[in-house]
């Protein structure tokens, strides 16, 4: 990563680094992480690490609408919404492509040493100890930090733009659909509210608790159909996610929470005149490397395989958007 533009980010942006963090902020954050599932980052003490909501929202608009359709590599997925409506949905491999989001959360950005810090469940450590081994690899980063972080690097990123009527995600667990890669076994997501999520615009819902593999819900096998069909690897009969206690996530545009690859997660249709826009990152530990874009050369292949099988073409994009759209929650 060029340290010029990234200190130019760190600047724009109000992050600076992770060494104020301390030693209880971490446990509190460790802790409840580890009973919830679910954390929210951004608290009053650390708010400096992060971008306001305002250059949140200045950042999406740019890699959402001011780069070259044709041109840049950043994947684009279109949705037509309950109103009729062809809409710009998702986007996905964006980060390298603008500096303030590289900045702030590419692989060695103090967000992946915060989610080190927080999320490593062999870092007990990271609590306890006053060793300067925090490896942003910026300069602004770390020199006195009072805990150890190995960053996450980022796997892969997404933004979920949910245009007015747009459709929501059936309820799903992240670990076993993005397993089908192959890649990691093991992921956290962190989730960047860049509007304000509410319950008429589709927050995001999840089952608190203490989950991993072992404790995983009952969710269903993995086809190896389409790679995009969220909700389906993952994805939890509709008789078990009946019976479990689904909490909103409201919460104001700028907030951060990271929660982990195994906790039950849905979210209803945006049913609102606005989009409601966040930026879901997941990030794999660090023991097992660099994965991004295998990730996506991976993901690209079982893209077009899908595709090749449905015929090609556009009746095959439009089976595609039919069979991620059967994902929605009823
Ligand atoms: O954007 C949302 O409402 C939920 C996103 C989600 O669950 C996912 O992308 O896996």
């Amino acid at each position: 990563m060029d340290e010029e533009s990234l200190s130019e980010g760190l600047s724009s942006s109000g992050i600076k680094s992770i060494d104020e963090i301390d030693k209880e902020t971490i446990a509190d954050l460790r802790a409840e992480y580890q009973t919830n599932g679910i954390v929210r980052l951004d608290l009053d003490s650390i708010k400096h690490l992060f971008p306001t909501a305002s250059s949140l929202r200045r950042w999406t608009e740019e890699v959402a609408y001011e780069s070259d359709l044709k041109k840049d590599d950043v994947l684009r997925t279109f949705e037509t919404t309950a109103a009729g409506l062809r809409k710009l949905t998702r986007l996905e491999h964006f980060v390298h492509s603008h500096d303030g989001w590289r900045s702030f959360c590419d692989s060695g950005s103090p967000l992946s040493c915060l989610v080190g810090l927080v999320c490593n469940p062999g870092d007990s450590s990271s609590s306890t100890t006053s060793t300067a081994t925090a490896t942003a690899t910026t300069t602004t980063a770390a020199t006195t930090t009072a805990a150890t972080s190995v960053p996450y690097p980022l796997y892969k990123e997404k933004l979920n733009l949910k245009p007015p009527l747009g459709s929501g995600f059936a309820p799903h667990l992240d670990a076993p659909s993005l397993k089908v890669v192959g890649l990691s076994s093991s992921f956290v997501t962190v989730m960047v509210a860049i509007d304000d999520m509410t319950i008429p615009n589709g927050c995001l819902r999840v089952v608190r608790g203490n989950w991993g593999e072992s404790s995983a819900v009952e969710c269903e096998e993995v086809n190896g159909s389409n790679p995009d069909g969220d909700g389906r690897r993952g994805a939890i009969p509709q008789n078990i996610a009946d019976e479990l206690q689904w909490d909103p996530i409201t919460c104001k545009g700028g907030s951060v929470y990271v929660f982990n690859g195994w906790i039950p997660h849905r979210s209803a249709a945006n049913n609102t005149s606005f989009s409601r826009r966040a930026i879901f990152l997941t990030y794999n530990p660090a023991e097992d490397g660099e994965l991004r874009e295998l990730y996506y050369d991976r993901m690209k292949s079982m893209r077009d395989e899908y595709k090749r099988n449905r015929g090609g073409g556009a009746a095959a994009d439009a089976l595609e958007e039919e069979d991620w759209l059967s994902t929605v929650p009823s």
